[in-house]
């Protein structure tokens, strides 16, 4: 042991000792001199901003979803951190494939996202999926469940699955999703598919995040509109008809056929672009390829007429304009004097004697006033 290390003689070592004395000795090791290791920074409780940014940069999942906690967190602290955060990886973001999913419960979009996650990534993309579920403040997310129903795909190495945040209204859980879709594209996650339930608002809130909307459906029993508005037909790039199997199969070619028919009269939802049905199973994998097929044709003639960068950039604008919507409504109704004030006054309009728009009015003044 004469190499020049932190290892010493020991006072006193037998002559001729074996290998059963210890012929040398090693200094302790000071905790400060330990350098951090990869681990270290994952469990550190507190990380820096450039943990997060080469975290995520680096597609260091822990890091990612830890990022993505705090995006979803409701500490104004934690959403300075985020934002800063998110600033920084600008650059490495957009560079996806946007995908909405939606269809009334049970349709199968779980399903789908499973059998065509998996699909995705043996073609070489890295599928990151997400999902918007307001109703899940109540439910605790479903999507939840789901995880275990994604099995095959969860277990994907380049595939990423986060549950719809919880809490808060449509409005907060679409922000908190639109960051969450920028960090996985940073990370390199190349499409992005997002479930929603087809009820309510919330596919309307999902059709203004993403490139190409899917409306998934099923050959309902008699009235082949089964409760869809047509409103949202009107959103989707293409309807997807799925449970195409077994004896099923004729009643969804057929639900097709009509689905056809009557998307002749209705706008289709993105310019250049024909809104089409198609059939598919979840469940055998049938028409899962034919699906990706659309969505890329859909990319290659959006991107080539400029269809494509002119709906992300009006959903940079609308994202925006949300935010201020949002903000100009919180610092209005979390101010406790408007409180007191709105209650006085709700009580008058209650009682009659003072009208609505009046009421409005009032209000809209007091808070100038407050404000100056
Ligand atoms: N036969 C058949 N069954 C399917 C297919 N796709 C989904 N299912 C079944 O339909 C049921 C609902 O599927 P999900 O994927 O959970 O549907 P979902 O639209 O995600 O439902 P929610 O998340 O509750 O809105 C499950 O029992 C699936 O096994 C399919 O292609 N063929
Ligand atoms: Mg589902």
């Amino acid at each position: 042991m004469t190499k020049k290390s932190n290892t010493y003689k020991p006072d006193w070592v037998p002559e001729n000792a074996g290998k059963e004395f210890a012929t040398s000795v090693v200094k302790g090791v000071n905790p400060k001199d330990i350098k951090k290791t990869e681990k270290s920074v994952k469990t550190r409780k507190h990380l820096e901003i450039a943990d997060y940014v080469n975290g995520v940069l680096g597609n260091d999942r822990v890091i990612l979803a830890r990022t993505i906690t705090l995006i979803e967190s409701n500490s104004a602290s934690h959403n300075e951190t985020a934002q800063k955060v998110l600033k920084e990886i600008l650059p490495n973001t957009g560079n996806s494939l946007r995908i909405g999913i939606t269809g009334v419960p049970g349709a199968g979009k779980s399903t789908l996202i499973e059998t065509l996650g998996v699909y995705l990534i043996s073609k070489g993309h890295k599928v990151a999926v997400l999902a918007i579920d307001p109703s899940s403040t109540v439910t605790k997310g479903s999507i939840l469940g789901d995880k275990t129903r994604m099995e095959n795909l969860a277990r994907e190495e380049n595939c990423f699955i986060r549950p719809s945040p919880s809490g808060g209204t449509l409005g907060g859980v679409a922000r908190k999703t639109r960051e969450t879709m920028l960090v996985c594209e940073a990370a390199g996650y190349d499409v992005i598919l997002i479930e929603t339930v087809g009820v309510g608002q919330s596919e309307i809130t999902v059709r203004s995040m993403v490139d190409f909307f899917l409306l998934l459906m099923i050959a309902g029993a008699g009235d082949e509109l089964q409760g869809i508005k047509k409103g949202v037909i009107e959103l989707a790039d293409a309807l997807l008809i799925n449970k195409a199997d077994g004896d099923n199969k004729p009643r969804a070619l057929l639900a097709k056929t009509d689905f056809s028919m009557a998307l002749h009269y209705i706008q289709p939802a993105t310019k250049g672009w024909r809104t089409e049905a198609h059939t598919c199973s979840a469940a055998t994998g049938e028409g899962i390829k034919e699906i990706w097929d659309v969505v890329e044709k859909f990319r290659d003639i959006t991107g080539a007429n400029g269809v494509f960068s002119e709906r992300r950039k009006n959903q940079t604008i609308e994202w925006m304009n949300k935010m201020i919507e949002e903000k100009l409504l919180s610092e209005f109704y979390d101010n406790g004097e408007i409180r007191k004030e709105l209650e006085k006054i709700s009580g008058k309009v209650l009682e009659g004697s003072a009208l609505p728009p009046a009421a409005a009015e009032t209000m809209l003044e007091f808070y100038k006033k407050i404000r100056k």
